[in-house]
């Protein structure tokens, strides 16, 4: 318990007065945290036998923040400008002793202080554009005059923190004190300054460097592409722009400005939603934090295909030895040899070491045979996506693991309980979908078997967590979440070409909404004959008829789009013509096709579709929902995903629309009880949860 409220304590050493922040998990600011700071600040100025002050913080880190969870809630407490300003103005100096992270809120107080001393293992950065915001208490007004302006804009745009090498080399921290020694030297750093009669520096009496007009006209240009859709990162530039233009209270008023007009929008709602519904996805209910998990050292891939080689590397880059086994030499041998080239260009980007690619290669080992697999603590099957397959692959599986190894399998539409049952240990297995390439998209979708046991799943979530994966759990249904709510989205998208709409006019219209690409584009990308077969195609659907012209996509420089060497690609005047013969063919009288409904026609029973999910218990929360398909499917962050955006648009609003398609496209558009439910009651998706 401190001695200045519940989380601020206040003890002085000789000469200098420490103030300890102790509010875990994160010391965030909350108001508690802010009225300590206060009245801890105060009550050292006011101590004659204090003549400098430390300001440290107990736990794991550094203040990493204004506290999230208080915002849009009504204001408590000391606010976090006032305290800055006390510590600013105090007139002995203050010495902030970072530790751990220093973010957001927690660098603005640490830039409020007159000297900075960090650990080498300390990171310092402004992150608040991730959360759709800018830094709100003077950040974007005193970085700049300490770094620069070039550094502050890379910085507060990307959200990315520095070391504290780095921030010594820029004059961000003023020393370095040893590990684990913190205290003592910020104590002995104070008590210098003192002795050595330094001055209060003040951040905000430098002069910003750098800020030229071209600076910032550049900087838009470069990454206009990166920002697309994002309104935080402009009104972030727009704040450096008025650091290097104003006077420093002027330009307070400007931050204080944009900030209130971010933290008031929908995006910055959506995006701070995302911060804690992604760490919520993590829980799994009537499972507590500290279950019991197995030890996984060692994993076993079936597969050395795309997949098999992805879902490989998460486990050798996090140290996990792996035997991958794949039925044929050459194969095997192309597995192996892709893994490696992943690797080396890596290296050649700078992005890992030449011991790194050596150290990640010799945790793997190459076989021809599942009994290679008998030590491995889980095992992932990454074969054809195909239920006799997988069930022999199990089966076997079942004669040669070890007692309590899992058995995973990375199907993405395939029944896991039916899988299971292959085996005489259904507790033992559990659905792990990788995204393609899984060694770079965040998503695994945990999948829950009727008999997949507690400690299965709990380390199933934690090995995610190990490999750097945001998991979310998903029931037994065909496609799981992603897939199953993909699934109407493309059977709208086909229907819409052939009623009126044109590949691109879709494609135009998803890439606007913030998606990377729309569902044709995507198609040209994966190869349109995926799934397809010459013998077997009768030029049923226009897919079909694209594929027998050798029109398989990207790979073949044509499918719904034209491509030229680079790449680049132009809509196809001969597409255009065949889908006007298919619709004619089909006696279908085309007409022309709004914008607005060929978003709510993807969109919209995408939504249905999250609803019956969550209703069938497919999904525990929806806000897990919105997880799966930002990080597995590129939906916009800056929209909160399917069920944050249908709240955002009405439940009321959507249902009414969905009722109104229902009555001219069928009862695709039936919707669910739920959803209907949630509508008149004036409840949220993204707030639901399965009891
Ligand atoms: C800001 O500062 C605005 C100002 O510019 C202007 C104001 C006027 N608040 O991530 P973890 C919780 S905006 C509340 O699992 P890690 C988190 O929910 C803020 N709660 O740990 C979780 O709770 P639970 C700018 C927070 O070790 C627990 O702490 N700062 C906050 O993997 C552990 O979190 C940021 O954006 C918060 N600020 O990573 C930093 N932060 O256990 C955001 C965390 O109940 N935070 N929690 O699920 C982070 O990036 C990471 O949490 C951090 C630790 C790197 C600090």
């Amino acid at each position: 318990m401190g001695n200045i409220n519940a989380v601020t304590d206040l003890a002085v050493e000789g000469n200098v007065g420490v103030i300890t922040v102790d509010s875990p998990p994160v010391n965030a600011l909350s108001a508690d945290v802010r009225d300590g700071l206060s009245a801890a600040v105060g009550k050292a100025v006011a101590d004659p036998a204090v003549e400098a002050i430390v300001l440290i913080c107990a736990g794991r880190t550094f203040i990493a923040g204004a506290d999230i969870s208080e915002f849009g809630k009504p204001p408590r407490g000391a606010s976090l400008h006032e305290v800055q300003a006390t510590m600013e103005n105090a007139p002995k100096p203050i010495v902030a002793a970072i530790h751990g992270t220093a973010l957001g809120g927690g660098l603005e107080v640490a830039l409020t202080c007159h000297y900075r001393v960090a650990v080498p293992s300390a990171k310092l950065g402004l992150p608040e554009v991730k959360l759709g915001l800018l830094p709100g208490a003077g950040g974007t007004q005193r970085l700049p005059r300490i770094v620069g302006a070039a550094k502050a804009l890379d910085m507060v745009t990307s959200g990315t923190p520095i070391g504290a090498k780095a921030a010594l080399d820029t004059g961000l921290v003023d020393d370095l004190a040893p590990e684990g020694e913190l205290r003592a030297a910020a104590v002995a750093f104070a008590a210098k300054i003192v002795a050595e009669k330094r001055p209060l520096k003040k951040v905000r009496d430098l002069e910003v460097k750098g800020g030229s007009p071209e600076l910032f006209a550049e900087f838009r240009k470069a990454n206009a592409r990166r920002f697309r859709g994002y309104e935080a990162p402009e009104a972030n530039i727009k704040c450096i722009e008025a650091a290097a233009t104003l006077p420093f209270d002027d330009g307070m008023k400007r931050e204080r400005a944009l900030f209130m007009e971010l933290m008031s929008g929908v995006q910055s709602a959506a995006q701070r939603y995302v911060f804690f519904a992604e760490r919520q996805a993590a829980k799994i209910p009537n499972l507590p934090d500290d279950s019991a998990t197995r030890a996984i050292r060692k994993v076993g891939v079936i597969g050395a295909g795309t997949m098999g080689g992805g879902i490989s590397m998460n486990f050798l880059s996090a140290g996990v030895p792996v035997t991958i086994v794949e039925m044929k030499q050459e194969p095997l041998d192309r597995g192996v040899g892709t893994i490696r080239r992943n690797y080396e260009n890596s290296a050649a980007k700078g992005k890992l070491s030449a011991e790194g690619v050596a150290r990640n290669m010799g945790l793997l080992t190459p076989s021809m045979s599942l009994e290679d697999l008998a030590d491995c603590d889980l095992i992932i099957e990454a074969v054809f996506e195909n239920m006799d397959i997988k069930k022999d692959v199990f089966g076997k599986l079942d004669k040669i693991a070890k007692p309590g190894a899992i058995l995973a399998s990375n199907t993405s539409y395939l029944n896991v309980d039916e899988i299971a049952a292959a085996t005489a240990r259904p507790q033992d297995v559990v659905g792990l979908h990788f995204f393609s390439p899984a060694n770079v998209m965040r998503l695994l979708e945990v999948v829950r078997g009727a008999k997949t046991a507690p400690d299965v799943l709990a380390t199933a979530m934690a090995v995610a967590k190990k490999i750097g994966k945001v998991a979310v759990v998903a029931g037994v249904c065909h496609g799981f979440i992603g897939n199953r709510m993909l699934s109407p989205r493309q059977r709208e998208a086909n229907k819409l070409i052939l009623e009126g709409a044109m590949p691109w006019d879709v494609d135009r219209v998803l890439y606007d909404f913030g998606f990377p690409m729309g569902p044709f584009q995507m198609a040209d990308l994966a190869g349109l004959d995926i799934g397809w077969s010459k013998e077997t195609s009768k030029g049923e659907t226009l897919r079909d008829r694209l594929c027998e012209m050798d029109r398989r996509g990207q790979k073949t420089g044509s499918g719904f789009y034209d491509y030229d060497e680079k790449r680049n690609r132009t809509p196809s005047p001969l597409v255009e013509k065949m889908i006007l013969d298919f619709a004619a063919e089909k006696g279908v009288n085309r007409r022309p096709i709004s914008d607005d409904e060929i978003l709510e026609r993807c969109v919209y029973p995408m939504i249905n579709e999250g609803a019956k999910i969550l209703d069938e218990g497919m999904a525990y929360r929806g806000s897990d929902i919105d997880i799966v398909w930002i990080n597995g499917y590129g939906w916009p962050v800056y929209r909160g995903g399917p069920m944050f955006y249908g709240d955002t648009v009405g439940l009321q609003a959507v249902v009414d629309r969905l009722k109104q398609y229902q009555s001219t496209q069928g009862d695709d558009f039936a919707p669910s009880p739920l959803l209907e439910r949630l509508a008149a009651e004036g409840g949220k998706l993204s707030q639901y949860s399965v009891k």
